[in-house]
């Protein structure tokens, strides 16, 4: 079936190796050698993704404006088929694209130095920086109330009604601590009212696997635009606080190992804001460290409300894998809320460095 898309880039099957690559949680991805070249194709999950083709359209209307004002700026956008067009419709698997793989370009799961932290800050900073002319809202919607925390705990709610009678009891202890936690989503309802917090070109999934880094460790530029949208800096700099401050991951099972990393909060800090500086109002960054927070209640919560519904969103490898992920991230949750004040002094502290 994948040799069937291939065709239509004109990649004949007999000369192609196809493997499945990365760790995505919802498109399907396999990198794909021809003719010396080498590619990545992916299947856009069009159950999460609705309309695909509105994540292309907006990819074309990303790349036209980076390439009028920003010629040397890296943007890895999907290779037109033979007959232009921007992805290969199959009518069991739905949407595919096909990507140019960039050369000698490397790719982490976890932060392995402070220094890859510092880089892919910047990266995401640049990347919304460098919009920052472009009208963020003529971009499509391509996942509609993604990061709307309030939507979130209104399908939390549905999901404890509705969902698996048995999960619901046995994530009691997960379902109570959520609820402790309600004061994050009264603070959100606030931003949405806040008119210092804007809109701007958001990329929403800023975990480290979506940059790509040279041989030394330097970024190139970032990937996995499908979730770029308008939306809030608390989206980005919070999942960066989300992936990168622990040294181990939303799967680690054993929960003493999640901790923060001071240092790789200071290098988030001063990569994004080195960026974002002069784009950010003072409210904005007064919530540096609530953006943290932010994000991991909001994935400890999409886990849980998965979990209860027994997960159709993002899948399970083992049974109560979405459980343990809820309680992984409750437990970061808990390592940053402990750490908020000294995290806070940290910003000003940076910010003041700058005047
Ligand atoms: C999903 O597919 P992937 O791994 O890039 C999810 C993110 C979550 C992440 C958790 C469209 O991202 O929001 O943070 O899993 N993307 C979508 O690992 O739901
Ligand atoms: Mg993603």
């Amino acid at each position: 079936m994948l040799f069937e898309i291939l065709a239509a880039y004109g990649i004949t099957a007999d000369e192609a190796t196809i493997r499945p690559f990365g760790t995505g949680l919802i498109n399907n991805t396999w990198k794909v050698s021809y003719n010396g070249k080498e590619y990545i194709l992916q299947c856009i999950n069009h159950h999460v993704f609705k309309q695909p083709a509105f994540i292309a359209e907006n990819l074309n209307l990303l790349a036209a404006y980076l390439h009028r004002h920003f010629p040397e700026y890296l943007f890895v956008k999907p290779i037109p088929t033979l007959d232009q067009s921007s992805m290969v419709y199959n009518n069991i698997h739905g949407y595919f694209r096909l990507l140019p793989f960039v050369t000698d370009s490397y790719t982490y799961e976890v932060v392995p130095a402070s220094s890859l932290a510092f880089n892919a800050a910047r990266q995401f900073g640049k990347f919304t920086r460098l919009l920052s002319g472009f009208p963020a809202e003529s971009l499509n919607i391509t996942l509609p109330d993604f990061h709307n925390l309030s939507l979130r705990c209104q399908q939390f709610e549905i999901a404890l009604s509705k969902g698996d009678p048995a999960r619901i009891e046995e994530a009691k202890q997960a379902i109570d601590t959520i609820r402790q936690y309600k004061y994050i989503l009264d603070q959100f309802e606030d931003i949405k009212h806040h008119p210092g917090f804007k809109t701007r070109v958001t990329h929403h999934d800023t975990k480290i696997s979506n940059v790509l880094f040279d041989k030394e460790g330097n970024g190139l530029c970032v990937i996995d635009l499908d979730t770029v949208m308008p939306g809030y800096f608390i989206s980005d700099f919070g999942d960066m606080m989300r992936t990168y401050l622990s040294p181990v991951s939303e799967e680690e099972k054993d929960l003493s190992l999640i901790s923060i990393r001071e240092e790789y909060f200071r290098a988030i800090v001063s990569g994004y804001l080195g960026e974002m500086r002069s784009e950010l109002s003072t409210v904005e960054i007064e919530h540096a460290v609530y953006a943290g927070k932010f994000m991991t209640y909001m994935q400890a919560i999409r886990f849980l409300t998965d979990h209860l519904n027994k997960d159709v969103y993002y899948g399970a490898k083992y049974e109560g894998h979405n459980l343990v992920r809820t309680h992984n991230q409750i437990t970061l949750l808990q390592r940053l809320t402990e750490k908020e004040s000294l995290l806070n002094k940290m910003v000003v502290h940076y910010v003041e460095s700058l005047v």
